[in-house]
């Protein structure tokens, strides 16, 4: 055991100082998956997540977990809830005003499939065993800072809901506070580089209380722009409609969005859609960042802190808990065995496969989305889209390789 140390006395600006050896900021999939796994090797830990537990319980997000992750989640004792309530999916169907095909990828590639889960539904499996470990978890603390990271006993400053400061030491910092999260700002400018893309493109992310239309995940290539389906309960489906930057979610009634989504899912030649109330609408831009590396001194950044993929390949729950089991590995070698060398190759380690899920998502993007108008420019970049698309439809070795990228990292 690696056991709390609480140091007790005042320390000027903060109400108290304790100690632990890995300090988390944030209850994510990054977070919590990271947790469980050093919980589980007896690694003394703390989580700290500025919301209530009722918020991130009920955060809807992805929803579409990737053969890995779910070997991860099994292989550590985390995938209860998903076996028993997920439901494993292996088609995708596009359609454009030409054409509309399936590809079953359980029968390409590596023959992986996806396994449907929401993501708040994982994150509350996540906290109750992580607490049922025995886990400390904070929840309504925000931590403020991150200090000397570059030093063998970096330390954290949080308040909690009562507004009071406190001062936490520890061995090490998980920065898993996604994407606009206060560890990476404690990484020394210049020290760090990040790349950063903003795709120029928007969209509408609804989850509306209907059944799914269709069996399958379905993405809808128009000129009016993109329109994408993908189940995540059998209650609520998440449906994706490609707006104009800026868009206000508010100026979007149910009536609206639906006329939409039919219009471009072409509901009048493949049958309308299972309609119902739209319980939530909100504008995503798509954007990636890379930071490289992901670690600097004794601060390691995982899930979307470390890197934001946009949600067109439905890649960045499964890159959180892909990079956390890496990282927990590396602190147990570390802290058990005095094995120091995974630490160190951490952002190796990680970053070949970040780029890889980029580049995938990004091809994704390029497939999706036409530039809108009719200059010369735009009109090539929508055929480029189109060749895109049959290569895709006719391609087996096309196929697989989509399948490979599709499912897994
Ligand atoms: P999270 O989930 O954002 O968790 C970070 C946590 O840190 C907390 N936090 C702090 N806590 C303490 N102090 C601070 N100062 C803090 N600052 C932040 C936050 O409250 C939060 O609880 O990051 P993590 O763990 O890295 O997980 C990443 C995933 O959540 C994210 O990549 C996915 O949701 C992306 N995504 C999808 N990924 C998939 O793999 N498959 C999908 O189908 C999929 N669909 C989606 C998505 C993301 C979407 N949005 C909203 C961008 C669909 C959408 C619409």
């Amino acid at each position: 055991m690696f056991p709390s140390r609480h140091e007790g006395g005042d320390v000027p600006d903060h109400s108290s100082v304790d100690s632990t050896t890995v300090l988390i900021v944030g209850a994510g999939p990054a977070g919590l998956v990271l947790g469980n796994l050093l919980k589980a090797a007896g690694v003394d830990c703390l989580i700290l997540e500025r919301q209530s537990r009722a918020y991130v319980e009920r955060r809807a997000r992805a929803g579409f977990l990737a053969a890995n992750t779910v070997r991860i989640l099994e292989e550590n004792g985390l995938a209860a809830g998903l076996l028993r309530d997920g439901r494993q999916h292996d088609t995708c169907l596009f359609r454009s005003e030409h054409a509309e095909f399936e590809l079953k990828y359980s029968g390409l590639g590596r023959g992986e499939v996806h396994t449907v889960y929401p993501q708040q539904d994982l994150v509350r499996d996540l906290i109750a065993e992580f607490l049922d470990r025995g886990g400390e978890l904070r929840f309504e603390t925000a931590v403020a800072e991150v200090n000397d990271i570059g030093s063998d006993r970096p330390w954290i400053v949080c308040r909690n809901a009562d507004g009071e400061l406190q001062r936490w030491n520890g061995r090490y910092v998980a920065g898993c506070d996604g994407r606009h999260g206060v560890s990476r700002q404690a990484v020394p400018v210049g020290a760090v580089r990040q790349y950063r893309r903003d795709h120029g493109i928007s969209w509408l992310a609804l989850l509306a209380e209907a059944p799914q239309s269709m069996a399958a995940v379905a993405y809808a290539i128009h000129d009016e722009g993109f329109a994408g389906h993908m189940a995540r309960s059998a209650s609520v489906t998440r449906y994706y409609l490609q707006c104009a930057r800026g868009e206000d979610p508010q100026g979007w009634s149910d009536r609206r969005i639906w006329d939409e989504l039919q219009l471009r899912m072409q509901a009048d030649r493949y049958g309308p859609l299972h309609q119902g109330p739209i319980l939530e609408r909100r504008v995503v831009d798509m954007a990636s960042h890379v930071m490289d590396p992901i670690q600097y001194g004794r601060l390691f950044l995982v899930g979307d802190a470390a890197s934001l993929i946009s949600p067109s390949a439905a890649k960045g729950a499964n890159l959180a808990v892909m990079e956390a089991e890496i990282l927990a590995k590396a602190l147990i070698a570390d802290l058990r065995d005095d094995d120091e060398r995974p630490l160190a190759r951490y952002s190796e380690d990680c970053l070949p496969r970040i780029w890889r899920a980029q580049e995938f998502s990004h091809w994704m993007i390029n497939l999706l989305h036409g530039p809108a108008g009719n200059d010369d420019e735009a009109v090539f970049l929508r055929a480029l889209q189109r060749a895109r698309l049959e290569s895709l439809r006719n391609s087996r070795r096309h196929q697989d390789h989509f399948a490979e990228n599709y499912v897994g990292i």
